[in-house]
Parts: structure tokens; sequence; C-alpha cells
């Protein structure tokens, strides 16, 4: 069956000018540095994102890894929110690989963590007490339903960690949905950051990869890092030609998503069983619970969806996440929520 696919954006393929773009790599050892289209897409992502430098990394966890390791010594502390994707969702590297701290604050509904909560956190310096090193945000925020960070947001805790000699690094695997839901540029939102790091792999279509942005010599120390993990790539010019495509072509279209995640959303909310989470959709993502008088658990509900040839993410007891991207065009909407209907009025 050719399903509607929305459990997430990291479904998508890459688009025919990707493979083009692979098939035809000039392709070097990037050990060595020597790729150069490794190199291009470097300097065009530490472009995009307003920083000195970029580092080609496998994947959204690993440069979040590789930022928190080049930022922060052993028994180093970083302060996070308790839905963080770093705290949640990266199999708890950051402490298991890098032996830093976590130290969980609230994330509010917006995404953001309360610049008094941070303060808090902050250790006194006092040999009983890990070293704070190093703040991490989210933009978008995944688990607080695809909402976006604004500049004047990131730019007060920027100030904030400055103050106190802190780092701040943004997990901005959808730095391009936040630019374009604010009609900002992906550098203003990284501006008050030390790093960044974004994804190609996901609302952006290309098949692997994620950059890691900052300063030169926070590069340096994150490159020697990436080989630590395992994460030195020899020819990997063959991704980052599509790497290279993706921020080239697929940036300005994340507005379609949006839409169609608004659309998708208001036939939803329009149902009676089901609940849509205050303000969704920020972004490309929807999520959406069951009403209590609705006779089927998440799970069920999401499997007749699948008889349907519809798949969502299921994200709680009876709550779904819908993400939008640029597979699902107008008739994968009506598609998806068409299938909604079916099952509710079958349940
Ligand atoms: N998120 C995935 C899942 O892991 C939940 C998804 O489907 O949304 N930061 C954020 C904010 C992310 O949402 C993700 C992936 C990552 C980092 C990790 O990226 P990858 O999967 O490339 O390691």
């Amino acid at each position: 069956m050719n399903f509607v696919d929305l459990r997430s954006d990291t479904v998508t393929t890459p688009t025919p000018a990707m493979r083009e773009a692979m098939f035809s790599a000039e392709v070097g050892d990037d050990v060595y540095g020597e790729d150069p289209t490794v190199n291009r897409l470097q300097v065009l992502a530490a472009e995009k994102t307003g920083k000195e430098a970029g580092l080609f990394v496998t994947s959204g966890t690993m440069g979040n890894l590789a930022a928190v390791l080049a930022h922060c010594d052993r028994g180093d502390e970083v302060i996070l929110g308790n839905l963080a994707h770093t705290f949640l969702f990266e199999a708890g590297g950051i402490s298991a690989l890098g032996g830093v701290h976590s130290h969980q604050i609230p994330n509010q509904t917006d995404g953001t963590l309360a610049l008094d909560d941070i303060l808090t956190a902050i250790r006194a310096d006092d040999d009983h007490f890990p070293v704070t090193r190093l703040i991490c945000l989210e933009n978008t925020h995944n688990r607080c339903g695809g909402v976006s960070l604004s500049v004047e947001y990131t730019r007060q805790v920027g100030d904030l960690a400055r103050g106190r000699g802190l780092q701040v690094h943004l997990d901005g695997a959808r730095l391009f949905n936040a630019a374009i839901a604010q009609g900002v540029r992906a550098a203003e939102l990284a501006a008050p950051v030390d790093s960044v790091t974004f994804c190609l792999s996901k609302g952006l279509s290309a098949p692997v990869g994620s950059v890691l942005c900052g300063s030169s010599e926070f590069i340096r120390r994150a490159h020697r890092i990436r080989k630590q993990l395992g994460g030195g790539m020899r020819q990997a010019g063959v991704l980052a030609a599509a790497g290279i495509v993706a921020l080239e072509t697929m940036v300005d279209r994340l507005a379609e998503d949006h839409a169609r995640a608004r659309t998708l959303a208001s036939r939803l909310q329009a149902m009676p069983g089901m609940v849509l989470d205050p303000g969704s959709p920020y972004t490309n993502m929807v999520f959406v619970s069951l009403a209590e008088d609705v006779p089927l658990d998440g799970r069920s509900f999401a499997a007749r969806l699948v008889e349907q040839g519809v798949k969502v993410g299921v994200v709680g007891a009876r709550r779904f996440r819908l993400v939008t991207h640029c597979w699902i065009d107008d008739v994968a909407v009506e598609r998806a929520w068409r299938a909604f209907e079916a099952v509710l009025q079958a349940a």
C-alpha cells in the first residue's frame, strides 16, 4: 500500500535532484579534510547559521553529543529541559559517553526554560557540586508541539549565559522550520548561541546527516570528538551532496508543510472524538488526542489507521503526533483526515 506516513519528517527520502547530485559528487577522504563536497556543505551550513565553521555529522544525535562533549569535561553539568530531545531520546549519550551530568529543569509549554529556573540551576562554586558549563535549548521544540523559540528569548538566554561564563548549545534539528515560521533567518535564531546542530534528514529531505556549527576553534575540538565517536566518514561527499541540495532547494518550501499541518489540524479539530493540543500546530507537527468517549486506546486506533493507509506517531496513551513533510501533499492530507473520520465512525 502507498502509505500516508505522518510518523515523522525523518521518513522523507532523497529527491531526484539529490540523487543526481549524489551520483556525480566529487569526493575525497573527509578524515583528511579532503572531500570537496563535504567542505562545501560545511561552508554553506556555517553561512546559513552565521557561524565560523561547520562539521558534517551522521545524525542530530551525534551533533548534539559532539557539541556537549566539545563544550564540557567529564563531571561538568549541562542545564536542559525535562522535555529536551537530548534528555529524552538520545539514549543518555552525554552521560554514558561523556560523563556529563544533566540538570533538567521544566520546559514551559512554549518550549522555553524560565530564566529564573536557569539562574537557580546554576551551581555555586563549591567542591560538592558539579561545575555548570552549558545550557541547551531546542528550536523547534519537538515534545513541546514543534513550537519555535524567538530570537528575543534566545538572546535573553545567551546574555544570561555570557554573564555567568556559560556556553549555550542549540539543538536546531528543525531550525529552518523555526526560521520559516517566524519569518527570520536561521542565522538570527542562532546568533545568541555558541553552537547549533541542524538536521538535513528531516523536513529538508536529505537521506543522512546533520551539521554542527560554531566557532572555528570549537569545530576543531568537535572534529576530534567526531573521530572518537566513530563518525569520520571518509568519502562522505556522496551524502553531503544531497545536503547541499537540501539547503539550497528545500528550505523555503517548509512553509507548505506548515500550511498543510494547519489544514490537517483544523479538519481533526472539527471531529467529535478528537482533541487538538492548545496552539497546535506551530510548525509541521500536529498533536492531537482521543476524546474520553472514544472506546479505543492510542495504539489500537493507530493500528486501524494503518489499515486505512495512514501511519501516525503514538506519543501517549491516547495522543498522536502527525508530522507533515514534502511527501505529504494535499491529497495525502485529505487521505489522513478521512482515515481518522472512518476509524472514529467505526469505533
Ligand atoms: N527526532 C525524531 C525522534 O527521535 C523522536 C523525530 O522523529 O522527531 N533533536 C530533535 C529535536 C529531534 O527531533 C531529533 C530526532 C534529534 C535531535 C535527533 O536526530 P537524529 O534522529 O538524526 O539523531
